[in-house]
């Protein structure tokens, strides 16, 4: 079992699909439960690419074709986790902002959440302050993750987090930001919970916010 687990990881690692397809298929053919490939293949595996992109080894054409590959080796066990006890580790509602509809990095922060054990509810992008406070009531959404990649949408992050504050609902969900633009310095400005400079830390600071 292990050394099928090994193999998953490092398909994944090596953004090798159908390698990662093949191995999980194996997995489950040798009665390896979906919950251990999933929390000791994929998800270690995604852990290791962020440690790679972390340290200059990986840059974002090798995360994305990481992530690829996850996601096709997690489109095989879901049907099988869906049945399964397993816990979220937290649901984050995630969505560029109104006005922006740069989504590659936003896809990409979602992909390394649910990697991590997230559940994930992607918005999309051009998110007005309304669908992200409709998220926040139907789906008790734990966290709000904000994406921007342009100066002239930036603004619609604070726009939101006001809607959100005065719709009474601030103090149920932390409310995370990122994109090209965005620095601490204006998270702090407009009051979110954090930033994130890229998806590996995006992970990181939602297992600290809410993990
Ligand atoms: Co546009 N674009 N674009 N664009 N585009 C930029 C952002 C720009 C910097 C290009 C430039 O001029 N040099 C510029 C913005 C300038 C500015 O605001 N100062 C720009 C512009 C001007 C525009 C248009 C206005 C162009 C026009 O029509 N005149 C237009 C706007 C459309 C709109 O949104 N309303 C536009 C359109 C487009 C395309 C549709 C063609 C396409 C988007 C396709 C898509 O997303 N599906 C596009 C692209 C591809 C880019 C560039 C080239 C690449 C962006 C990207 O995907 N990067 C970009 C130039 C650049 O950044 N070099 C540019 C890769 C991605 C993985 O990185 O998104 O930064 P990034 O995400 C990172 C981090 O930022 C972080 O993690 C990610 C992964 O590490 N992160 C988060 C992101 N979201 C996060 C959320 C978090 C945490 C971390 O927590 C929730």
């Amino acid at each position: 079992m292990e050394q099928n687990l090994e193999q998953i990881s490092r398909a994944v690692v090596e953004g090798d699909q159908d390698s990662t397809v093949i191995n999980v298929q194996v997995a489950l053919d040798a009665n390896v439960d979906a919950i251990n490939i999933l929390q000791k293949g994929l998800i270690p595996a995604m852990s290791e690419v962020g440690r790679l992109f972390e340290g200059g080894e990986y840059f974002v054409p090798e995360m994305l074709i990481s992530a690829r590959a996850m996601k096709a080796g997690l489109n095989i066990i879901k049907p099988l986790l869906a049945g399964a006890d397993i816990k979220p580790a937290g649901k984050v509602a995630l969505g560029t902002v109104k006005g922006d509809l740069h989504d590659i990095g936003k896809n990409l922060v979602g992909i390394m959440l649910e990697g991590a054990g997230f559940a994930i509810h992607d918005l999309g992008t051009d998110v007005s302050p309304e669908k992200f406070i409709e998220a926040i009531k139907t789906n008790e959404v734990d966290l709000i993750g904000l994406s921007a990649l342009l100066t002239t949408t930036m603004p619609m992050m604070e726009t939101t987090i006001k809607a959100i504050t005065n719709a009474g609902l601030r103090s149920q969900v932390k409310i995370i930001i990122g994109g090209a633009p965005i620095t601490q310095e204006y998270a702090d400005k407009i009051g979110a919970d954090g930033f994130a400079p890229d998806a590996s830390q995006a992970t990181k600071l939602a297992a600290k916010l809410i993990g």
